[in-house]
């Protein structure tokens, strides 16, 4: 990589040099060790040249990288290997289904397992000669360009796997499912587990139990009374993750959403920022589900490819379903919490309307900051207006700068000493009939003296009462990413700046309040984060 590379993280993974996409083609577990393959470039910083990088970890935090673990060696992926999964087997032997792109550019699934089974690393692994073991087809009437990344199976009580591969069929959006009994021979059933109407090409689809009751994870091939399920998938068209939570009918071999979710553009979303092609997967060391995104540059391809580098992992997030059945909740892995370095603790200060409190002390370019808020004077809310629905252009309109009545107030992350340039990260209380309705924006606007970067600001609602409960802040700061945590992990936005003046010693953290109403922060605390070792 060219030196003087202020955007590069610091404990957020990325490897060396070059682009990476996708997804961790499905982290894994085995003998103790993570496992992290994803989609690398070892020719560039953009896209192409596909193959699976690979590397492990004992925390997933620190990660010792390997030579690539797939890449193109026979007729079924030598244009590219693209996502996939592994699937642990009963026997403990870790099987990868994978995306191949033929000769003629047709999307394949193919098969690759360990060459040795007793290397805890797993660094090498072997095809099935025969591959594909799935593929488009005249009869199977599978779109041969939109046929791609199987997910982890799982085991029928029938005994029999199943996977399901994303697809599309004019707009409407396709989880095709197949089935087999020796995992090499697969059968497309008649069947997907289920579809979406007008939403394009499901990327990376995921599908995965959640139990009912508390934060434990449940294996993948769980079906019972005491688990919900929760189909994910990447919409080619607009970039985000998406996902519903429902029931696997087993009995139909079907998926069905509950009442209140929807297949489409305004459907819930893990992340409201950048987030792409994540999956998750059961730690069977730790009980929990984790999932795992890759957040993709908002810089011009001259600069990424001057910087020689695209593409960072967000922080792995331990995943579970929220007491009411309504959403998902997503908190950064406790192991992260190992970097924590000089802890900035404030209690029970008043953050006056229209004014700013910087936090010294404290390395604001990588920092992992916590502060909470009690708010009162309701009545000097905003009245929301019938027509906002979407938060991401409520956000814009009404950026950090836009003064309100309760908020906007929240941080000022990666900012220069005089505010030229600042991340915001912040809440808005409207009213709406009788009830609250609290905005979480992530203002990029202000990010960069350099014009050359996408600046998007980004929104979510919060489903958190603020008359009754605390309204809580957790914002992951790496020198070029901001991963922000919104009611304990109730909405989750992440964003990629580019500052040019907070860098090195010149970024600053403030809390700020631009409402007119004060706001009582009730606890800040803010850490420097040491790197972690990646490479
Ligand atoms: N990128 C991969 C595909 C996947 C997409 C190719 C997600 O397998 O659908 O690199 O970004």
């Amino acid at each position: 990589t060219p030196p003087n590379q202020p955007y590069r993280t610091s404990y957020h993974f990325q490897p060396p040099q070059n682009w990476i996409n996708g997804i961790l083609n499905r982290p894994m577990v085995y003998k103790g060790l993570y496992h992290l393959f994803y989609q690398y470039n070892p020719k560039g910083a953009v896209w192409g040249n596909i193959v699976w990088a690979h590397s492990t970890s004992k925390d997933l935090v620190n990660w010792t990288p390997h030579d690539p673990a797939i890449f193109p060696s026979q007729e079924s992926d030598i244009n590219g290997c693209w996502s996939g999964s592994a699937t642990i087997l009963p026997n403990g032997k870790p099987v990868i289904l994978y995306t191949g792109i033929n000769p003629q550019n047709q999307q394949v699934q193919n098969y690759a397992e360990p060459k040795n089974l007793s290397d805890p690393f797993l660094r090498e692994w072997v095809k099935l000669p025969h591959n594909p073991v799935m593929a488009p087809t005249q009869a199977n009437q599978i779109n041969a360009s939109s046929f791609r990344d199987p997910t982890t199976a799982w085991l029928g009580p029938d005994k029999r796997w199943r996977v399901i591969i994303g697809s599309k069929k004019n707009r409407r959006g396709l989880a095709i499912l197949y089935r087999s009994k020796d995992f090499v021979y697969w059968v497309k059933a008649k069947h997907p587990l289920h579809s979406g109407k007008g939403t394009g090409m499901w990327e990376c689809p995921d599908f995965f139990p959640v139990s009912v009751d508390g934060q434990v994870g449940v294996a993948t091939s769980v079906i019972d009374n005491k688990v919900k399920h929760v189909l994910k998938y990447s919409l080619d068209d607009t970039k985000h993750d998406y996902y519903t939570i429902g029931t696997y009918n087993f009995a139909l071999d079907k998926y069905i959403p509950d009442k209140g979710f929807v297949d489409s553009y305004s459907g819930l979303r893990y992340d409201y920022g950048k987030f792409y092609a994540s999956k998750t997967f059961f730690d069977d060391i730790k009980n929990r589900r984790i999932l795992w995104g890759w957040v993709n540059e908002s810089s011009s391809v001259n600069d990424d490819i001057k910087k020689g580098w695209s593409g960072v992992q967000a922080i792995p997030r331990t995943i579970w379903l929220d007491k009411y059945g309504k959403q998902l909740i997503q908190w950064p892995i406790p192991e992260i919490e190992k970097l924590r370095l000089n802890m900035v603790n404030l209690s029970n200060k008043l953050l006056k309307g229209g004014s700013k409190l910087q936090i010294s002390n404290v390395q604001a370019l990588q920092a992992d900051v916590e502060v909470s808020f009690k708010v009162s004077g309701f009545e000097k809310a905003e009245k929301l207006d019938p027509s906002w629905t979407d938060p991401q252009m409520l956000c814009s309109r009404k950026g950090a700068s836009v003064k309100g009545g309760l908020g906007p107030f929240g941080l000022y992350v990666l900012a220069s000493k005089g505010l030229e340039e600042y991340t915001a990260v912040f809440f808005r209380i409207f009213k709406s009939n009788e009830k609250y309705v609290v905005l979480m924006c992530s203002d990029q606007s202000r990010s960069s003296l350099n014009e050359d970067n996408d600046k998007t600001t980004y929104g979510a609602f919060l489903n958190v009462d603020p008359v009754y409960e605390t309204l809580s802040l957790r914002t992951l700061i790496d020198h070029s990413i901001v991963e922000s945590f919104g009611g304990k992990g109730k909405a989750c936005i992440t964003a990629r700046v580019y500052p040019t003046l907070a860098i090195g010693y010149g970024a600053n953290l403030f809390a700020f309040n631009n409402g007119n109403q004060d706001v009582q922060i009730t606890s800040l605390k803010a850490w420097n984060m040491k790197k972690a070792m990646i490479y």
